[in-house]
């Protein structure tokens, strides 16, 4: 206790105040995406490979394999986070006995869901899943040449926009839906323009019914490359740049979707100033796009920095995109939520007002002063302080709770 009021002195010196901090961040939700509890597997298909260019590697044991295990899953990591948040499910992790594809699926396949997320007060969001599926085994999903194949996707998209509204509606809050779809090609194509065009006349069949608004927002997600897309990728940031703007729908940005040295904590000033809303895929990507669990690096630093210092938190919608098959599962979700939790918290500590007064005095050597200051300043006793208000452990103590969760859960499972 003495070393927080420590702590909220020497903020309070900078001209921060603790207190308002813990406070805000306890109300920032962050949308924790179910697939790192099984490695994307889903329910629907479980014989299924995973595919579309995406991969978990890893056989760490005691990932969930129904509904109830995933569900008992991440209870156990929302017992080791402060805060209420989201869940972020993708359409194959319909919990039902009943054999349907995914041009079927209605709003009571995911009823299971919505009653879960009621009784803990959590939000849910949602995606359409254009992979793992003998339809999408050409590698073109909504931009294929192939009516059936294109229009059965142009389906599934159109339903899991309807699931998505049923979300928002049952719980209150609105549910983000993101298109995210594979197409591209491993070598170099001829046509670039053709797909693209046939991607862009699907959205609009998507998108065409008008849903409430206050229940859900649509969202499209870029990609630069993926595993057999290489050479070129449909549903390129140029591409959903422009569909979005034109179309008022938001861009998702995954960290992992640009060039190595790209980051995505620069485009979020830009975007805002011509969309409402926006949603984040924050991920890590190590060489490529691997989707290794976030980090407590710059990067995640930067992008919380941005949503912070720019009063940005009602507009950009955080989730997280990872699957990481070689870790405990929960863990990995502790440590990512956490870890984003921790890096919205130091934005929240900087005494951001001052800093861009030094800026605009062309102060930079105050400015680099303060910046470097905020890196050794005690952030870690004020985020024990969050947890333990919060009813949750701090520092590792999480990791005792998860290790028995393992033990007496998740090995059974082997
Ligand atoms: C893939 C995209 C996409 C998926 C999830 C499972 O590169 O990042 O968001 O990771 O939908
Ligand atoms: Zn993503």
């Amino acid at each position: 206790m003495r070393s927080y009021e420590e702590a909220r002195e020497r903020y309070a010196a900078l001209g921060t105040d603790t207190e308002e901090a813990i406070r805000r961040l306890s109300g920032i939700k962050i949308s924790m995406h179910c697939w790192q509890g099984d490695d994307v597997k889903g329910f629907l298909f479980r014989d299924r490979e995973l595919s579309g260019g995406i991969q978990a590697t890893g056989n760490y044991p005691g990932a969930a394999r129904t509904p109830d295990e995933l569900r008992a899953d991440m209870d156990e990591a929302f017992s080791l986070i402060g805060g209420k948040h989201k869940v972020n499910l993708h359409s194959t992790y319909a919990d039902t006995d009943e054999k349907i594809d995914l041009d079927a699926i209605e709003p009571r396949h995911y009823a299971s869901w919505v009653q879960w997320a009621k009784e803990r007060g959590l939000g849910l969001d949602f995606n359409p899943t254009c992979f793992s599926h003998e339809k999408a085994e050409s590698g073109y999903t909504l931009s294929s040449a192939d009516e059936s194949i294109r229009s059965f996707w142009v389906e599934h998209c159109r339903r899991s926009r309807r699931v998505g509204e049923y979300f928002g509606r049952e719980l209150g809050q609105k549910c983000v839906t993101n298109v995210w779809i594979p197409d591209g090609s491993k070598d170099v194509p001829v046509d670039r323009y053709a797909p693209r065009l046939r991607l862009k006349e699907s959205l609009d069949e998507v998108f065409a019914e008008k849903l409430d608004p206050s229940a859900n927002l649509d969202a499209v997600e870029s990609k630069l490359f993926g595993i057999g897309s290489e050479s070129y990728v449909v549903g390129s940031h140029e591409f959903y740049m422009g569909y979005a703007m034109k179309n008022n729908v938001a861009v998702c940005l995954d960290a992992g979707h640009f060039h190595p040295t790209e980051v995505i904590s620069n485009k979020l000033s830009s975007l805002l100033l011509f969309s409402d809303e926006m949603l984040l895929h924050v991920s890590r990507p190590v060489r490529w796009d691997s989707d290794h669990v976030v980090a407590l690096d710059d990067e995640l630093q930067e992008i919380a920095n941005e949503v912070i210092r720019n009063g940005l938190l009602d507009r950009i919608h955080i989730g997280l995109d990872f699957f990481d098959a070689s870790i405990n599962r929960v863990a990995a979700w502790v440590i990512g939520m956490r870890n984003m939790q921790k890096a919205l918290l130091r934005a929240l500590l900087e005494p951001t007002a001052a800093m861009k007064k030094m800026e605009l005095d062309g102060d930079y050597t105050a400015r680099l002063a303060y910046l470097e200051e905020m890196k050794a300043m005690p952030w870690q006793v004020v985020f024990d302080e969050f947890c333990a208000r919060q009813n949750v452990p701090t520092g590792l103590d999480w990791l005792t709770e998860v290790r028995a969760y393992e033990k007496k859960i998740l090995a059974e499972r082997a």
